[in-house]
């Protein structure tokens, strides 16, 4: 089946332990994926990382200095534009650049790194 393409990230989430097919009647995970500048140091990454934290939607969040770019895991129930929108916000409002980007995000495993 051909659909599975747009549930690839449902199906990350559960771990891949699914049947093939997705359940369109459930709010699916989306990740965005943000090219980030004007970053320089690990405090631009904690100070976004809050940020982003703080969008209500978002599940997951993961930023990377030296990729300049951000990983977003966002809950998803209907109004999939505006939620990327906000997670542009949450950065742009701190006064980096924040460009949506179809480029996946090398981010170091930031819920395992203690800070
Ligand atoms: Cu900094």
């Amino acid at each position: 089946m051909p659909v599975r393409v747009s549930c690839t990230i449902g199906a990350l989430v559960v771990a891949g332990a699914l049947t093939v097919g997705c359940d369109r009647s459930a709010p699916l995970p989306e990740t965005v994926y943000l090219r980030i500048s004007g970053m320089h140091c690990e405090s631009c990454v904690a100070a976004l990382t809050d940020a982003l934290r703080a969008v209500p939607s978002a599940l997951e969040v993961g930023v990377s200095l030296e990729g300049e770019c951000a990983r977003v895991v966002l809950a998803v129930d209907g109004a999939e534009a505006s939620r990327a929108l906000e997670v542009v916000e949450a950065v742009t409002g701190l006064g980096y650049g924040a460009t949506p980007t179809e480029a996946p995000c090398e981010v170091p495993d930031s819920e395992a790194r203690d800070g």
